[in-house]
């Protein structure tokens, strides 16, 4: 209460430019093109010291804009735990980078350490040490915020030298980034941990030695698309322990250069293959005529992962967020027995992004509850823990992972299966993590033993497209029923209705919704249908209608 009250009188005692940019916290915290975000870094700064001291614990800082472009970056700010900031703080990061004037990167500085300073006045500061992890991405960009924040903590004078810890452990994955804060947290450690041993230790080595106990026949060679990023740097340490004991199940990295930080998701990764449906580039002509190849494309920070193979007429076919929700659903199904299904919750959570016919499938075939959160992964977890013992949740766009309770696990116990008890290990429960999904999609897959052209056969994607529009102001575009529909502008949602239900509609699977982005500034326009023709007709209406 004291740390709001404190908060609320700076938002409102800070001047107010009306020319400057509007920022705002979103579910992935503050993203924008990089020379703009000196203010909210500034407020990132700040709510994190705020919120060391009220968890006394760890508290993470990510710079990184993910699947966005090499000009743009980002920052959010991760829990003792390991999750991302509480909904109820978000309002008061965006009040404090709103209060503040754009200025000089030197008087930005100099002012923010004045607010902090000023700010934490009144706390009883002699008790709390200020404990800080920080990350980044491989941009440029990135060096420099990374910079200014070792910089700014390490000036701070309110504090005794001995109770500022800040660990920076620079080039990381968002999800090890969540993953050590984590492990800083539950073991009391104060000092820098072996972040690579840590982490593999974790996931990978559970991988090896499940793909040990399978045959491996279902295909023979897994390409993976670092996207020129940060994937790349911590994939590459990985490759050598793979390759030790000779498996026959062949990985190949392509898309490395994460040195050439304007190569970053440019024509390659997650983002780019989902968006444009095809290869990206990099790909090799002798990967491409042999049907035994899985592929799959990380993005900029490998928080997301999207899989893909060529069927025997060489058509691409994409196995998004929605195909990985259905198999590890399936799989649960299939390895678990019946009585254990029986006392569990069993679900899955998606978005309004997830194609329909993925949708029909989870509730008529596999007969599983299905839940739709609003866009964001923060919301997806948030309802995979609050409805399901196991809550299996995916966004399409590949950004997902499986969380369980101690009902599930105790219930587990009670029965002998050691390689699902394995399997289990694999997932990050934490947060969506592409190198992680890779374990658990690949040992599914073999596990299984099910081919990825037959994966992609479990049924047929509706015809799709997600367009962007650029609007004067998104922030006049409101929605309710999980993003799903308008409230305002206001008549905008009766002529989206009004054409959808006008073009040839016969089975009734035409849907359309807009939504402004929280990332972008720009509006969302996705649209499905039975056919590409009646895809189009629609956006190119729905289009116009909005301009
Ligand atoms: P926005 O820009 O709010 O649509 C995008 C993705 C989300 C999520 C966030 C955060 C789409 C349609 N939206 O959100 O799924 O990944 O970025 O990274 O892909
Ligand atoms: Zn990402």
């Amino acid at each position: 209460d004291f740390l709001q009250q404190t908060f609320n009188e700076l938002a409102a005692n800070r001047p107010r430019n009306s020319n400057a940019p509007q920022f705002s916290y979103g579910t992935s915290g503050f993203r924008m093109e990089s020379s703009k975000l000196d203010i909210p870094l500034f407020a990132t700064s700040l709510i994190t010291v705020l919120r060391s001291f009220y968890c006394s614990e760890f508290i993470g800082i990510m710079i990184t804009a993910s699947h966005n472009p090499p000009q743009d970056n980002g920052f959010k700010t991760i829990e003792p735990h390991g999750e991302m900031l509480p909904h109820d703080w978000e309002p008061h990061v965006t009040a404090i980078a709103n209060a503040v004037y754009e200025g000089e990167y030197l008087n930005f500085e100099k002012l923010f350490l004045l607010i902090a300073d000023d700010l934490l006045k009144g706390v009883a500061l002699e008790k709390s040490d200020l404990k800080i992890i920080l990350g980044r991405d491989t941009r440029d960009s990135s060096i420099k915020f990374s910079t200014f924040l070792n910089n700014f903590f390490n000036k701070l004078t309110f504090l005794n030298k001995k109770r500022v810890n800040i660990i920076d452990y620079s080039i990381v994955t968002t999800p090890q980034l969540h993953f050590i804060v984590r492990k800083h947290t539950l073991n009391a450690e104060n000092t820098k941990m072996d972040l690579p041993k840590e982490y593999f230790d974790a996931f990978f080595k559970p991988f090896i030695t499940l793909l040990a106990q399978v045959n491996i026949q279902s295909f023979k060679k897994l390409v993976i698309d670092c996207a020129n990023g940060v994937g790349a740097l911590q994939l590459e340490q990985l490759l050598p322990l793979y390759e030790e004991n000779s498996p026959s199940l062949k990985l190949e990295l392509i898309n490395t250069n994460y040195q050439d930080c304007s190569r970053l998701n440019v024509e390659c990764g997650a983002d780019f293959v989902k968006t444009n449906q095809h290869l990206p580039s990099g790909i090799s002509h002798e990967s491409t005529i042999k049907s035994d190849v899985l592929f799959c494309s990380l993005d900029g920070d490998a928080d997301r992962i999207i899989f893909y193979c060529l069927s025997k007429d060489k058509e691409f076919c994409l196995l998004d967020g929605d195909r990985m929700a259905t198999l590890i659903g399936e799989f649960f199904i299939e390895k678990l027995p019946k009585e254990l299904l029986s006392l569990i919750k069993l679900g899955i959570v998606q978005t309004a992004y997830a194609n329909g016919n993925s949708t029909s499938f989870i509730t008529n075939d596999l007969n599983l509850d299905v839940k739709c959160a609003k866009t964001g992964v923060k919301n997806l977890h948030h309802d995979a823990v609050e409805n399901f013992d196991v809550g299996i949740y995916f966004e399409a766009n590949g950004h997902g992972t499986v969380v369980f309770n101690d009902k599930f696990i105790n219930a587990l116990s009670s029965y002998n299966l050691k390689q699902f008890e394995l399997f289990i290990s694999l997932v990050n429960q934490a947060v969506g993590d592409a190198i992680t999904d890779l374990f658990i999609v690949v040992a599914i897959l073999l596990l299984l033993q099910l081919d990825p052209k037959d994966w992609f056969k479990k049924y047929d994607d509706l015809p799709n497209k997600l367009i962007k529009c650029v609007v004067p102001n998104r922030a006049a575009f409101e929605t309710y029923d999980f993003e799903r529909k308008l409230s305002k502008p206001v008549g905008l949602q009766e002529k989206i209705n009004y054409i959808v239900a006008e073009t040839d509609n016969s089975d009734g699977k035409n849907r359309c919704f807009v939504r402004a982005s929280g990332t972008e500034d720009v509006v969302r326009i996705y649209c499905e249908a039975s056919t590409d023709t009646r895809v189009q007709t629609i956006l190119a209406k729905v289009l116009d209608a909005i301009r």
